[in-house]
């Protein structure tokens, strides 16, 4: 009875724990200007595409192959992926530039289409660290399908 008590406080407050870093994650904008969220944003996809794009120069030949490098441009892409969605932001005569207008309408499944794309930057950090190409390119062609679902979706062309 003692055990089952202290299991479920134990689990009472994992479960609360978890909650609060999870909020913790996603703080509330500091945009001084609605403009801010979309350079915010675009500079996030911009640095993500230049480390993503570097991996895709490796495994297509156009450099030399370096597994070192392959891990720093992973991580970089997984740390960037989380930081797009802060800027997607709705502001009265705000130019949305390349960001269709049903972002908005459709929110929930946006914030999941960027959720898949953390997840599988995530996975290309671990296929890039077991050290096999073949992974790599297995992973990052998941991680290109993410960029490209939400771009057929919720970019304009
Ligand atoms: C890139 C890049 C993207 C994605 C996308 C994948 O290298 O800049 O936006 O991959 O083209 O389909």
């Amino acid at each position: 009875m003692k055990n089952k008590i202290t299991l479920s406080l134990l689990a009472f407050f994992t479960c609360t724990t978890l909650a609060i870093n999870a909020a913790e994650t996603t703080p509330s904008n500091n945009f001084k200007k609605p403009e801010s969220a979309v350079k915010y944003r675009q500079s996030a996809f911009s640095l993500m595409a230049y480390n993503f794009g570097d991996i895709g120069a490796m495994l297509k030949g156009k450099k030399p192959y370096n597994p070192a490098s392959v891990i720093i441009r992973a991580e970089n892409v997984a740390a960037l992926s989380k930081l797009p969605l802060e800027g997607f932001i709705q502001a009265e005569g705000l130019d949305q530039r390349d960001a269709l207008d049903k972002i908005w309408t459709e929110k929930a499944q946006f914030n999941e289409k960027m959720q898949t794309l953390q997840k599988s930057a995530n996975l290309l950090v671990v296929a890039a660290k077991s050290g096999d190409k073949k992974t790599v390119q297995k992973a990052f062609m998941e991680t290109g399908k993410s960029c490209k679902s939400c771009h057929d979706d919720y970019k304009k062309d």
